[in-house]
């Protein structure tokens, strides 16, 4: 492949993703045995063993699903707004999505991490990363909500995140693209990239009660692309694993210039060492801006605070805290055994895959063996980081995950498989066909101190003839495959919402015992709840009206409002009465362009409109009269039912005959 320029080798791979994508393995269709259908049977009733956290791609968002069934649980709301659940259509949640450049209404997230100690899953939270707006959220596991957002400066492409220490000291996030940072002047000639550029890590502590997080520190580093990261584990706890590409920095046509090397390189960051900078006073405090958000369970509603300051450590001054590992051809995957000794690079158009010794590294470092310096920071030997290389394993290798008998499974996407490898001798054991293109994989525990290792997970890119057809565009799919034994087998497909990228699997017994089941109406903190029927108002100030409103089974209290006026701003508050599980209420008002859902029990939600220029209700059917506003509870209760998911506003303008809202 050495000799081969990279249109060739293009042509090569893209040929043989068609090949691989247009004809169906001979195979295909006796690849699932009898028993398939046993292992992954759950009976009606019963539960699931574990719980898949699924990436939503650029859906936004990121699902729940049980595992062996498939079942999907629950559709978690993360960087996107979602009808379904109100989210970033209530005053209460829009903050959520508050950032630097203001409210963004989606965005594209790809990585998973469950929350660790001792580097096993401890069940209390799951991160997830946002690429397009630089981002990392918390996802709250007793709710499954989101909890908290933090936008991150000097970052474009949020890839290489969120990835976390073994005790979730840190989510350590990446910048997929080199850009100027934030408080110099970016409006630079591209053709200065090489001077003007740089590559930032940054490091967010987790509060380890709360999981509160803060930006507590940046590393500058050359102007590359960090694509995955990893942290170190067991052996190399204290290290952090950066797989980087376009060490060319070139700034065209990178599909081809980015990739003119042999080898980029793994960046390793001892970040114990960047703590001992830091603590030293090394780091330098810079001007940027970023969001905050935060979900705040008591009051129901999230805040969005604006940062202005982060610190920044130098890697070019500070000795001793980065150093970079040769690995071919535009490392992706970048992945650390279970006992932390062995990282796998994956170069997607590497013919091999590397796997480096971390005690050889070390040694390296010790003996000083370079073979270079890259803006200050030293280049280590390949040949004496190598522990060694996985011979002819497939083509396209993208990441890898273990179990818990010293195996490692590499998804390979041109050619279109899962390989399971041995990680001392490098032989690989067993291959198995996905459908199709797979990009990810999780094994249960994968990334673990210890892996459960009963199932694995491939995540596809493209499904083809795998379902019914949906027209031009199909859904992209999960595969679960059985472990357990010496050989692979797929046991069922299952279809994802958008395109999945990174997963994890955790046992369900970690997590359900601890899920909230309803929220106590009595800790409601809600500027305007209502604690019960008798609590309920309507109370005027100025021009606005508050309507304190609650809402329990069939019943909206109050269900007359009058003495609204013309030219009146109308705020309904609304209340969910119920203390049981699952019960949730909605609330709509026909043709609104918020909407609101009082999905919780005692979580009160204001959807304040609205002034929206153009919207006009004339024929809002809860209006009967021209000053009075009469609400007809039982056909505001239908339109609730049916748009639980659909419009709603409560903030209006009352106007004759009927409820305008106009521009002011
Ligand atoms: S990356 S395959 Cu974000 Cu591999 Cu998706």
């Amino acid at each position: 492949m050495k000799n081969l320029n990279f249109k060739q080798v293009l042509l090569f791979l893209v040929t043989l993703v068609f090949s691989m994508a247009s004809c169906k393995p001979k195979n295909a269709n006796n690849t699932i045995s009898a028993d398939a259908a046993a292992k992954v049977y759950v009976a009606p009733g019963k539960y699931d063993e574990f719980y898949n956290f699924v990436s939503g791609g650029f859906s936004g968002q990121m699902s729940a699903y049980g595992l062996p069934s498939g079942r999907l649980l629950r559709v978690i709301p993360v960087f996107s707004v979602d009808p379904e659940k109100g989210y970033g259509f209530s005053e209460e949640t829009k903050p959520m999505l508050n950032t630097s450049h203001g409210f963004v209404p989606w965005d594209d997230l790809h990585h998973v991490q469950l929350s660790k100690t001792n580097g096993d899953y401890d069940g209390k939270w799951v991160f997830g990363n946002a690429n397009n707006t630089p981002r990392v959220a918390r996802i709250d596991l007793k709710t499954f909500r989101t909890a908290e957002i933090i936008e991150l400066p000097n970052s474009a492409g949020n890839h290489s995140s969120p990835f976390l220490t073994e005790n979730t000291e840190y989510v350590v996030a990446g910048t997929r693209f080199s850009v100027p940072p934030d408080d110099v002047n970016g409006d630079v000639p591209i053709n200065t990239y090489k001077k003007n550029f740089k590559g930032t890590l940054s490091f967010i502590s987790v509060k380890k009660d709360d999981g509160k997080m803060e930006l507590a520190f940046q590393i500058e580093c050359p102007g590359f692309n960090f694509d995955l990261s990893r942290a170190g584990k067991g052996v190399s706890h204290g290290w952090f694993f950066f797989s980087c590409y376009n060490t060319e920095q070139a700034n065209t046509l990178l599909e081809v210039n980015a990739s003119q090397k042999d080898k980029d390189f793994i960046l390793a960051v001892n970040w114990k060492k960047a703590e001992e900078y830091l603590k030293a006073g090394k780091g330098k405090k810079k001007t940027v801006r970023y969001a905050h958000n935060t979900y705040n369970e008591k009051t129901h509603t999230a805040t969005s605070e604006i940062k202005t300051e982060v610190i920044v450590l130098d890697s070019k001054e500070l000795k001793d805290l980065c150093y970079f590992i040769p690995c071919p051809k535009s490392p992706h995957g970048c992945d650390v055994s279970p006992t932390g000794e062995y990282i796998v690079g994956s170069g997607k158009l590497a013919a091999v895959i590397p796997v480096f010794g971390f005690n050889k590294m070390l040694k390296t470092i010790q003996a000083k063996d370079f073979i270079g310096n890259l803006e200050g920071i030293p280049v280590l030997k390949y040949e004496s980081v190598l522990y060694g290389e996985v011979k002819k394993p497939g083509l396209g290798p993208l990441h890898t995950e273990f179990d818990n008998k010293g195996n490692a499974y590499t998804s390979f996407f041109v050619s279109s498989e899962v390989v399971k490898w041995n990680i001392k001798d490098l032989k690989v054991l067993d291959r198995v066909p996905t459908y199709y293109s797979v990009g990810h994989l999780t094994v249960a525990g994968g990334d673990t101190k210890t892996p459960n290792g009963k199932y694995l997970v491939a995540y596809n890119k493209i499904t083809k003839d795998r379902y019914l057809p949906t027209g031009p565009e199909l859904s992209q799919s999960a595969q679960l495959y059985d472990i357990s034994g010496d050989k692979m087998q797929l046991i069922l497909d299952f279809p994802t919402i958008g395109e999945p990228h990174y997963a994890q699997i955790a046992p369900a017994d970690l997590i359900k015992n601890n899920s909230t089941k309803f929220y106590k109406l009595d800790e409601n903190k809600h500027k305007y709840a209502s604690i019960g029927e008798g609590a309920t108002k309507v109370v005027r100030e100025g021009k606005n009206v508050h309507v304190y409103m609650t809402a329990i089974r069939s019943h909206f209290s109050p269900d007359n409002i009058e003495g609204i006026r013309l030219g009146d701003d109308v705020y309904f508050h609304v209340t969910n009465l119920e203390q049981d599980w699952d019960v949730p209420h909605g609330f709509g008002i026909k043709g609104a362009s918020n909407a609101l859902r009082c999905v919780v029990i005692d979580r009160n939600d204001v959807a304040r409109c609205v002034r929206e220029p153009f919207l006009r209700f004339n024929s809002f059917n809860m209006a009967q009269h021209a000053t009075d506003f009469g609400f007809n509870n039982e056909r505001s209760l239908h339109i609730a039912q049916n748009l639980a998911h659909a419009n709603l506003c409560n903030a209006m303008t009352i106007l004759r005959g009927g409820i305008e809202i106009v521009n002011s």
